[in-house]
């Protein structure tokens, strides 16, 4: 082959290369000319037909070319490459100096009244209570009458009861206005008979419950929303007394208060359940911008409490000549407030999310005895 045909191939291969745009195209310029039936390799075929003489300048011109151009191809393979290289880094660039954002899980929060019910339950879990929980929906029965509210009593009336429609039977189901409903349906399981004779009933005394829920009560204001919640605990045994009703409950504040010690003073009070019945002031300080239990010499309302009145362990069907036992119920938003100092109980329901991530718990940080409530 002339060289200026050589020349004009080389020259027409030259440009091709240059033009790739792209490693695929590069590649489709080497096929056509180094590849198997390329017009280089087609060249280089053509040396076996030659005279020794014609081959002597013939050869080392075509493998030359062939040398030079599979040199140009791979420079330029490297070329296109960096290129795409560094097309890519532009399009994924990452700003590493923006904040990183939490997961989702790591940035909800425990509502403060949740993490107080759990800390609650932590503590009378770890004193060996049992959680005991009921419907919110209850008869006027076991609402009322069976925890010995006459028909008619006024404190009927002081519970501001929300009362459904009457039913097909005439009566009229409620809202519970508390959770005693919940010890009562415990305390009768005691008689319920079980489903084989060779099981014992799912309770018998002693029963050591809490019953923590939510309450209603047709009431609106500063202190007082609608739906509240609850925690109660009731002890039945045959000799259940004050005494270990006042250190059950001195255990309990000072755990839950998270202080080595915490006076109480227990206050003669009226409830229909209970006889006789308690309200319990804890010790606490008031003189600076917020309540500190378990110092100072002033006085905080905490729970009441009391015996259990016999004729509701009457109608829960035990004999109270056996058994006796005794009850407190206290408001849990109101000792959340005080623990985690958060004046105002109407943001519990604001769902403001700059107020939870203040007051919220982290949802991992369980609380435990051993591992701190609320650190
Ligand atoms: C049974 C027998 C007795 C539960 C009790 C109280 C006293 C009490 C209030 C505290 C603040 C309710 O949230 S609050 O308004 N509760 O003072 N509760 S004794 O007594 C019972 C419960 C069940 C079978």
């Amino acid at each position: 082959m002339p060289t200026a045909d050589l020349d004009t191939l080389k020259a027409e291969i030259t440009t091709a290369i240059n033009a790739a745009s792209n490693e695929q195209a590069l590649d489709a310029v080497r096929v056509g000319a180094l590849g198997k039936k390329g017009s280089v390799s087609a060249l280089l075929a053509t040396l076996g037909k030659m005279t020794p003489e014609e081959r002597k300048t013939a050869g080392p011109a075509i493998n030359g070319l062939k040398n030079e151009l599979a040199g140009l191809i791979d420079a330029k393979s490297a070329e296109l490459k960096t290129k795409a290289l560094e097309a890519r880094l532009a399009a994924e660039r990452v700003d590493v100096t923006l904040p990183v954002r939490p997961a989702a899980t790591a940035r909800g929060r425990i509502h403060p009244v949740s993490q107080a019910l759990d800390e609650i339950t932590a503590i009378f879990s770890d004193m060996g209570f049992s959680i005991a929980e009921g419907p919110d929906i209850e008869t006027d029965y076991y609402n009322f009458t069976a925890l010995n509210f006459p028909e008619g009593h006024p404190a009927r009336e002081m519970h501001d009861t929300f009362f459904f429609n009457e039913g097909p039977d005439g009566t009229r189901k409620l809202l519970r206005t508390h959770t005693s409903p919940v010890q009562i349906r415990t305390m009768q399981q005691a008689n319920e008979k079980p489903p084989a004779a060779w099981m014992t009933p799912s309770q018998t005394p002693p029963i050591r419950i809490i019953a923590p829920g939510r309450t209603y009560r047709c009431d609106s204001d500063q202190t007082h929303t609608p739906m509240f919640h609850q925690v109660e605990g009731l002890v039945i045994d045959k000799t259940s007394h004050i005494g270990q009703l006042r250190w059950i409950l001195e255990e309990f504040f000072k755990a839950y208060f998270e202080v080595d010690e915490v006076k109480t003073r227990f206050r003669p009070s009226f409830f229909p359940f209970t006889e006789p019945s308690m309200e319990v002031d804890v010790q606490c300080d008031r003189s600076g911008s917020e309540i500190k239990i378990g110092e100072g010499s002033d006085w905080l309302e905490i729970l009441g409490c009391g015996m259990v009145h016999p004729n509701v362990i009457r109608m829960a069907g035990l004999d109270p000549d056996e058994y006796q036992g005794f009850a407190w119920g206290m408001g849990i938003d109101r000792i959340a407030m005080l623990k985690y100092g958060m004046p105002d109980l109407r943001a519990y329901f604001d769902a403001d999310q700059r107020w939870l991530d203040h007051y919220g718990f982290r949802p991992l940080d369980l609380p435990t005895l051993f591992g701190g409530l609320s650190s």
